[in-house]
């Protein structure tokens, strides 16, 4: 328990979740503190918000001024540019290294698989590895599954490692794109490699011209995109199986009083994926009867609870900023975590209900929490403990229990792959009819809108009313993470929810029963969007690179470093990336103007902001109609649109 905040916060202000929002009237009526009062009491660092000051070396931190950006440098001479790109670089940094390492890790684990030093994973999705594996040159015919594998494990850790050369899936970038980053010399070599080379070149007194420094920030977050995180999905599919669309419940209404509750709030799969073994242990399941209980009850949060909702169907009990709120329900029995987006706040808030909160991994211990290691190789034997723990908190139930009675059940689950089985079924499965639709108008654009949660701004409100308005202008949306949650929860990934779009998006939706927004999975997922623009390129009719597609991305309710490596491969990739709630940087410097526009004529994409999100959906849409027109298809757009407009004026008169 804690002292009483200082500011009373008004709960219908701070988030749209009504779940959140029943539990954070709990938690104020039971003295419990959340990031929502925490962030209400601690005013952003004003020289931070705007990345004007620098602490990279002991002569400082030096502070300029925003207001006049030019009129003071650092002590070492750094100016307002070299201090701005530098601070971005190391987000980008930060964000790759979370990424790729986790990325690594899967490979780690699929290694340990196909040399046989671990039987409790195997290859579930053999049809994905021939595919990867053909992606990137590996002969495939007349080989055994093990022999592809090991092949393909083996090139894969290129993507970390190699010193010199191109990491394995710069192969599946469309040439003309990759022709840009081999002119500019950004094509990845290895991960490490890269993170390394960012490390260096922003340490005092090294690289000191912006426009260098960004360079390497995007051949890092390049490593992350089309490296790190495309692995991670990759390898995850082969190991747990490619998602396929699946009717999944979504809210904190998926917890069941009768049940012993375990949460798994995360980013890893493998220990996701022992944990749901070890919930249908048949002796587990006797100890949680013998407790009183009906069953075990197995719930995710956050991204590897966005994976395993969309492989096996798992109930997904909400985004980043419902992690404190849950632990308030009085009815989760143990919460057990692993890497990224953990809050180290969520040990008091555990405390109070007296629900063990349980760190797995080895890099990421918190104080205070019970730490019970995975191990790939003995995996149930944390995951078993976990679940015994779970019981015994079941039986000791003191705490007061209300479930917010609230679950949102939608479709999630979609793949790239799944996507050109969809549109083109199995006989002709491709993205030509996504093509055709874009060309013949019916879909103006694609976006993907992802990212985190973030108490700066209303939870899931800027996600919502993004997409709101983007598929009202027919532009087909793409999720994953927090935001793909953020929408299940406003019901928008049904079928059903195509009567909120535009006529040309309602009507490709109605034939195809697909909703008007696609649910991809985790943030590594992100992956598959790019796999899908590198898809839509090569089919052909909208132009030759990522940069020329009427797309765009936007991650409204960012706070990650991770969003800003996500953000930054977007762009680099080819795609106008905007982000809301804030932006580390002062307007107007020559770094603005290099991620805001210089990008975009260096032949790559280009950084966007507004904290409204309807200006950021404006902003998107006049961009798709930017490349619609450069692709000269606005003709059969305004044709679409004029029919329209007219019936409209006609059903008005
Ligand atoms: Ni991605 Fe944001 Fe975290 Fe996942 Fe959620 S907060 S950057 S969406 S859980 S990584």
């Amino acid at each position: 328990m804690v002292e009483k905040a200082k500011k009373e916060l008004n709960i219908k202000d701070i988030t749209i979740c009504d779940a959140t929002q029943q539990m954070l009237a709990k938690a104020r009526r039971e003295g419990v503190e959340t990031a929502f009062d925490r962030a209400a009491n601690m005013k952003a660092c004003p020289i931070g918000a705007d990345s004007a000051c620098c602490k990279h070396c002991a002569m400082g931190p030096c502070r300029l001024n925003a207001k006049d950006p030019y009129g003071k440098v650092g002590v070492c001479g750094a100016t307002i540019d070299t201090i701005q790109a530098r601070n971005f670089a190391r987000m980008v940094a930060s964000g790759a290294a979370a990424h790729t390492d986790h990325g690594m890790a899967m490979v780690d684990l699929f290694r340990e698989v196909v040399n046989g030093h671990i039987k409790e994973y195997r290859i579930k999705d053999v049809n994905k590895l021939v595919q990867v594996a053909e992606s990137i040159g590996i002969e495939t015919e007349d080989r055994s599954v093990k022999e592809i594998a090991t092949d393909l494990y083996k090139e894969l850790e290129r993507t970390y490692t190699q010193v010199e050369g191109e990491i394995p899936f710069a192969k599946r970038v469309p040439e003309k794109t990759l022709e840009v980053w081999r002119k500019m010399g950004i094509v990845p070599r290895g991960a490490m490699r890269e993170i390394m080379e960012l490390m260096h070149r922003t340490h005092i007194g090294v690289d000191q011209h912006y426009e260098n420094i960004t360079k390497q920030s995007s051949r890092t977050a390049l490593a992350d995109g089309w490296g790190g995180s495309m692995v991670a999905t990759e390898i995850s599919d082969i190991l747990f199986g490619t998602p396929t669309p699946i009717a999944v419940d979504v809210n904190m209404g998926v917890l069941k009083e009768d049940q012993v509750n375990v949460i798994v709030h995360g980013h890893e799969p493998n220990m996701f994926e022992s944990m749901l073994v070890s919930v249908n242990e048949p002796s587990l399941v006797q100890a949680a009867k013998d407790a009183g209980a009906q069953g075990i009850n197995l719930v995710g949060m956050c991204c590897s609870g966005a994976e395993m909702m969309s492989r096996h169907g798992v109930p997904h009990a909400g985004n980043f900023m419902s992690t404190e709120a849950i632990l308030v329900t009085g009815a989760v029995d143990a919460m057990c975590v692993d890497i990224q987006c953990i809050k180290q706040g969520l040990v008091s808030v555990a405390d109070c209900y007296k629900t063990p909160l349980i760190t797995t991994n080895t890099r990421a211990h918190i104080e205070g929490a019970t730490h019970i290691e995975f191990d790939d190789h003995e995996p149930q034997k944390c995951t078993d403990e976990v679940v015994i723990k779970a019981i015994q908190r079941f039986k000791n139930r003191t705490a007061a229990i209300e479930i917010p009675d609230i679950r949102n059940t939608g479709i999630h689950g979609f793949s790239h792959e799944y996507i050109n089985y969809m549109l083109g079924g199995s006989f002709r499965a491709s993205y030509a009819p996504l093509n055709d639709n874009i060309i013949n108008g019916r879909i103006r654009g694609v976006a993907g809108v992802v990212g985190c949660t973030n108490p700066r701004i209303k939870q899931d409100w800027a996600h919502v009313e993004l997409v709101k308005e983007l598929i009202k202008k027919d532009v087909l949306v793409l999720q994953t993470g927090c935001s793909q949650i953020s929408l299940a929860k406003e019901g928008f990934l049904t079928p059903e929810a195509a009567y909120l779009a535009g006529p040309g998006l309602k009507e490709v939706c109605e034939t195809v029963g697909m909703p008007p927004v696609l649910g991809l999975g985790s943030c590594v997922d992100n992956s598959r969007i790019l796999i899908a623009a590198s898809e839509m390129v090569r089919v052909g009719g909208l132009g030759n690179s990522i940069a020329d597609l009427p797309a765009a991305g936007a991650a409204p309710e960012w706070m990650s470093e991770k969003a800003i490596s996500i953000g930054q491969y977007f762009v680099a990739s080819g795609v106008y990336t905007v982000f809301g709630t804030t932006f580390p940087i002062v307007e107007e410097t020559k770094f603005h103007k290099l991620l805001f526009d210089g990008l975009e004529q260096q032949g790559l994409g280009k950084w966007g902001f507004s904290a409204d999100p309807y200006e950021m959906a404006r902003m998107m849409v006049d961009h798709i109609d930017k490349k619609r027109k450069a692709l000269g298809i606005d003709k059969s757009r305004e044709r679409v649109l004029m029919d329209m407009s007219d019936r409209r004026d006609i059903e008005a008169a």
